[in-house]
């Protein structure tokens, strides 16, 4: 493992059009301007950052299942697949990390089939409706997540 934890960021299918379409439910930023937040974030937790998009269901569940044994948490806004996907959620369970689940939009809020997601099965917290906010209150979760998981070790 690195010289200091990393945390695996990963954003679920149209994400990257963030900032592009539909503001006032995802705010104005893209996802861009939330990964350089998330790094300048991740830097002052001294942790490392590895961030990505993907809209491909098996990229995701490839990435998550690589994390185990490389990165020390994951963080994931699964979009539309943590209402759909067992398989991500198999994944998540399998890397044996720590997951902090985000999502921009206050999922409770909206229609009820955002109400429930799969993912949130294998996360430790859940933090949704507080916009790109949510990404940066994770990845302080997750530090201390990780912080704990040592003292116990
Ligand atoms: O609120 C969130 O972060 C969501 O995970 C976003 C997903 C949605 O399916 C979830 O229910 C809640 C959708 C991501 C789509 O992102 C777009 C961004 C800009 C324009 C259009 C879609």
């Amino acid at each position: 493992m690195a010289k200091h934890p990393t945390v695996l960021v990963l954003n679920g299918p149209n994400l990257n059009m963030l900032g592009q379409r539909q503001p006032e439910i995802y705010g104005r930023e893209s996802l861009d301007d939330i990964a350089k937040a998330c790094a300048a974030k991740a830097k002052g937790l001294g942790l490392g950052l590895d961030f990505r998009q993907s809209n491909h269901e098996g990229e995701l569940i490839t990435w998550t299942q690589d994390a185990r044994g490389r990165h020390a948490g994951i963080v994931i806004n699964p979009a539309g697949y943590g209402h759909s996907s067992i398989a991500l959620l198999d994944a998540l369970l399998v890397s044996e990390l720590p997951v902090v689940e985000v999502h921009l939009s206050n999922i409770h809020r909206r229609e009820p089939f955002r109400h429930h997601t799969y993912t949130s099965q294998a996360a430790t917290g859940i933090i949704c409706g507080l916009g790109s906010q949510g990404y940066l209150l994770a990845l302080e979760a997750m530090a201390n997540l990780i912080k704990t998981k040592k003292a116990r070790a």
